[in-house]
């Protein structure tokens, strides 16, 4: 009862920010985003008797089994699946992100998917797409959307059971498409989306307006990926993310995942365009900025952000494919 998985990391381009149900991760409003190609997780599984307890070892490393860390992720997980598919074994996970984990750049985006993924293959589920999103999803939310490759919808879905909230994709491939990820701090996150998110919809005097401009840029977005009007793409992307921002700002204390050097990208990029060289910009809950561009000018904005002093690194992902098994074991 051993699989292995890998996954991608999805970035957002109309984003997630706040739960209508917290147990089951439900989120207030459907989100869009694109399964990127290099930033990856390769997840193995094995159930098996041998084992007299749960083992989670994440990029080499065993995880406490009592660490909130823990309990609340992985922990919550397995508890979630024993149930479901009544299975009383324990289970070895070890788990490898090529990229830093945790620092606002979709790790359990891509950890959850190949979670789910592997732990279907373990145990012959045959769970198809959209019920590996719904399980997925009720490890990481925006895992649900990594579990499909190219753009994708999180329908954010009404009923109270979850039945209706998984990933459905929109189109599988844009070629053309970049996003630039500029890592402005390689460290570890100090307020966790999970508890953010929750605090944002407690507190934000802004929360009820960002919810209530969501459909319209979800249908406007949708339509420009299917036409893939790159401009009105960026237009959205942006603005849906400075509105998620602005909500993080105002939640009380406030949330500033931006550092200087996020700033600088910001205003780099704007100073771009006005130059005619097109480009948006995205950043998620933490310092790094995704500068989504088309093909033809990234050579261009990469030498551009390299000069950018302070920036840690610059990774240029294009599209990439959904959650798959693979053959190949960690342990
Ligand atoms: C997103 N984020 O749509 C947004 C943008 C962060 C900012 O999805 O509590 O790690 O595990 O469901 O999935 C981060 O949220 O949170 C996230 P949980 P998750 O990409």
């Amino acid at each position: 009862m051993k699989a292995s998985s890998i996954s991608f990391a999805n970035i957002a381009l109309i984003k997630y920010w706040g739960k209508r149900n917290e147990k089951l991760i439900l989120p207030y409003n459907s989100s869009i985003s694109v399964t990127v190609d290099k930033l990856k997780t390769h997840t193995t599984v094995d159930f098996d008797k041998k084992y007299n307890q749960d083992i989670f070892v994440l990029n080499e490393k065993e995880m406490k089994r009592n660490s909130t860390e823990y309990i609340k992720y992985i922990g919550n997980f397995l508890k979630i699946v024993r149930k479901k598919y009544n299975i009383k074994l324990n289970v070895r996970i070890e788990s490898k992100n090529n990229f830093p984990t945790s620092a606002g750049l979709a790790s359990s985006a891509s950890g959850f998917s190949a979670l789910a993924m592997a732990i279907n293959g373990a145990l012959n589920l045959k769970l198809k797409q959209k019920e590996l999103s719904i399980l997925s999803r009720q490890g990481s939310g925006s895992s649900s959307r990594s579990i499909l490759g190219g753009f994708v919808e999180w329908k954010k879905g009404k009923r109270n059971d979850g039945s209706d909230s998984y990933a459905q994709q929109i189109i599988t491939n844009w070629p053309d498409f970049r996003i630039i990820i500029c890592v402005a701090d390689k460290n570890t996150k100090k307020i966790k989306s999970r508890v953010g998110m929750a605090q944002s919809v407690k507190t934000s005097p802004m929360y009820t307006s960002w919810l209530s401009s969501i459909d319209k840029d979800i249908r406007v977005i949708k339509k420009a990926i299917r036409e893939k009007d790159f401009s009105l793409v960026g237009k959205i992307t942006e603005s849906n993310c400075l509105k998620m921002h602005a909500v993080m700002m105002t939640t009380i204390p406030a949330i500033i995942y931006w550092n200087d050097i996020t700033m600088k990208i910001i205003q780099s990029v704007i100073a771009w365009r006005k130059e005619g060289l097109e480009s948006y910009f995205t950043i998620d809950a933490g310092p790094q900025v995704k500068i989504i561009s088309l093909k033809k000018n990234v050579n261009k904005i990469v030498r551009r952000c390299k000069k950018i002093k302070g920036i840690k690194d610059v990774i240029v992902v294009k599209t990439g494919k959904g959650s798959k098994i693979i053959n190949k074991h960690l342990f």
